[in-house]
């Protein structure tokens, strides 16, 4: 018996409670095995359908969208970045496109704050210390890390999430630096000095966050000359896209000493990351976790939803509706 409902292809095994939802609102096909798909698999296997709800990592790039069926009228993606996604390439076709801004907000926030804390106090060294039974017992100069409190936060990319960044950061009474696109209103702002050149913040970043999209204008904007304006010894956080950072130009500077310590969470050509990282002891890292609570992924897949259900169902401009820059 075929349905009458729209038919919408899950790129990925998304959390229960959302796949129930696709499953009851559309003719969907699932993806419990999370098996991925490479361009024109993810071509092929849209025949006949209206919708694709995809992730970060599938690559939704000119060259699937070019060979995607005429049957595909919208790309939900479970995410609130969409660099996988060729709007343009998307819009040339007539497909729409939506993301999940928002929902994950505070969780992604809460990670940048792990990530940093995590990075000033050695929370690697100290894990690994322990758990190899190589913990000797407290010592006075053992595992001193950087203070946080009272120190310079310079957030690159102001957005949702920079701004919640930059709101936990004030419980550590961190004085805040941002650089944006554009300067935020005053009760935005909340007392943060802004900078119209993002080098120009970076004297004064004793920690560094990166919080920008991933753009071609921040593709390895972390470079060897920008790290060589941090204060020595300064702390670098990324929980944006790994691509933000010229991964080279970061090991060395770790290797060196140059920068104290990094807490990553996302990573260049995720998961096949740099081999320099695996070595580097002042490094924290995160396979890419921002996200991962129960009720932020239950959230993004909703709002997934609710673009797919606004456009495949009512006919309706996706609350979310991602535009061709
Ligand atoms: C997601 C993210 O979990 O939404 C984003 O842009 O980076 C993540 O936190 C991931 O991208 C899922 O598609």
């Amino acid at each position: 018996m075929t349905s009458s409902k729209p038919r919408v292809l899950a790129t990925r095994h998304f959390p229960p409670d959302v796949e129930a939802r696709l499953a009851a609102s559309f003719d969907a096909k699932l993806n419990p095995e999370d098996k991925l798909y490479d361009g024109p698999a993810l071509a092929k296997a849209s025949e006949g359908f209206a919708g694709i709800m995809c992730a970060a990592g599938d690559p939704l790039n000119a060259d699937t969208i070019a060979r995607l069926p005429a049957s595909v009228k919208m790309i939900a993606t479970f995410s609130v970045g969409y660099e996988h996604v060729d709007v343009a390439a998307a819009a040339k076709r007539g497909i729409i496109v939506s993301n999940t801004p928002d929902v994950l907000t505070d969780a992604t926030a809460d990670i940048a704050l792990l990530c940093l804390l995590g990075a000033a106090r050695r929370a690697h060294e100290g894990t690994t210390m322990l758990r190899t039974h190589n913990w000797v017992g407290w010592e006075p100069t053992q595992l001193m890390g950087t203070h946080v409190t009272g120190k310079r936060l310079g957030i690159l990319g102001m957005g949702r999430i920079g701004q919640a960044v930059a709101d936990r950061a004030r419980a550590f009474r961190m004085t805040i630096h941002y650089s944006n696109r554009s300067r935020l209103p005053a009760d935005l702002e909340k007392g943060a000095t802004f900078h119209a050149n993002p080098d120009d913040m970076l004297p004064h970043c004793d920690f560094l966050s990166i919080n920008a999209p991933m753009t071609a204008a921040t593709r390895k904007w972390v470079n060897a000359e920008r790290i060589g304006k941090l204060p020595k010894g300064a702390i670098v956080v990324n929980t944006a896209r790994g691509g933000v950072v010229d991964d080279e130009a970061l090991i060395a500077a770790l290797k060196s000493g140059r920068l104290a310590a990094a807490g990553i969470d996302v990573f260049d050509g995720e998961p096949k990351i740099h081999q320099g990282y695996y070595d580097l002891v002042n490094a924290f890292l995160l396979p890419h976790m921002g996200s991962a609570t129960v009720e932020t992924r239950n959230a993004m897949g909703f709002k997934a939803l609710d673009n797919l259900e606004a456009f495949l169902l009512s006919g309706k401009t996706p609350p979310d509706l991602v535009k061709a820059s």
